[in-house]
């Protein structure tokens, strides 16, 4: 089954699908391993892990590379950020193509101009596409898809630009009518209150998407109450937690002055010969190699 039926076969089932965000295969790993539904090839994370900043400086050729290493190690549906869709309508045209080829089972373009500014930075430029023009862009998402079940996520940046709850709901109506799948609204509020006016707000028929990293206190039980919520993205919490654990870590063998103290509070060798598959390759060691 292709991914995007997949990923739809979830929604239906389940009411809502859970992504993780996952930066490497083997973050996406962990995430399938945890019990998540799907993975999020989130851009800030793959910025990050670049070293990078979130604004476009990451290629389309490094996301997609990244993107088609944890379709294939994470046996998950994948929700690609393709952010602006890097470019104008045309270079959609290419990227959902590229992108579909490479098993994702959804994208996620957003209505910021190229290049874009991260959204949760505090101050940040956050140039808005006209309406029209991205509804161009989803047009040829949808056109360029083979899979009619590949699912287009219109991504508005409304709330984020601070252009107000009006604009947003018009700004996704709009995006409904061109053909979006479904239609993630963002915020950096600290409480989940403008999400939940949105929310309430939206009278359309295709489901919302949501990163609730600025309020964190929304959980999957107030997902679930609030009923029109169709998928929950942990946005950044992989390479979050990564760096946390890394700094903890070296810190301590500085401090230490060895790896004596560090033992108990990583992962084992053995640890990570089980998630790359050591015991395969042993047993085909002796069946193969003569
Ligand atoms: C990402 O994870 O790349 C996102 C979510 O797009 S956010 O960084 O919050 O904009
Ligand atoms: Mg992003």
């Amino acid at each position: 089954m292709a991914a995007g039926s997949k990923l739809r076969q979830v929604l239906a089932k389940n009411g809502l699908v859970e992504a993780m965000a996952a930066h490497s295969p083997l973050s996406a790993m962990l995430a399938a391993e945890a019990g998540f539904d799907a993975i999020w090839a989130s851009g800030f994370e793959l910025s990050a892990m670049y070293g990078v900043p979130d604004v476009s400086i990451v290629s389309m050729t490094q996301h997609l590379d990244m993107t088609r290493a944890m379709v294939d190690r994470s046996g998950l549906p994948v929700v690609a950020d393709i952010d602006t869709g890097f470019g104008n309508a045309i270079n959609v045209l290419h990227a959902v193509e590229q992108y579909e080829r490479a098993g994702v089972a959804a994208i996620v373009m957003e209505d910021k101009s190229f290049p874009k500014v991260t959204s949760l930075i505090a101050g940040g430029r956050q140039d808005m596409v006209r309406i029209e023009e991205f509804q161009g862009k989803i047009e040829a998402a949808r056109s360029a898809r083979r899979d009619p079940d590949l699912v287009i996520v219109a991504r508005t940046e409304a709330l984020i630009a601070g252009l107000g709850q009006d604009e947003a709901l018009k700004r996704a109506q709009a995006y409904e009518a061109a053909g979006a799948d479904m239609i993630l609204v963002h915020s950096k509020q600290k409480t989940p209150d403008e999400i939940e006016a949105f929310v309430q707000a939206w009278d359309g028929k295709v489901p919302i998407a949501l990163v609730p990293t600025a309020y964190p206190q929304m959980t999957v039980a107030r997902v679930r109450e609030l009923r029109k919520i169709g998928l929950l993205i942990w946005g950044n919490h992989a390479i979050r937690a990564s760096v946390a654990a890394m700094r903890a870590t070296f810190a301590r063998i500085r401090q230490d002055g060895g790896i004596h103290g560090v033992e108990d509070s990583i992962a084992t060798v053995d640890q990570v010969f089980d998630l790359q598959g050591m015991a395969a390759v042993k047993h085909n060691e002796k069946r193969f190699l003569k």
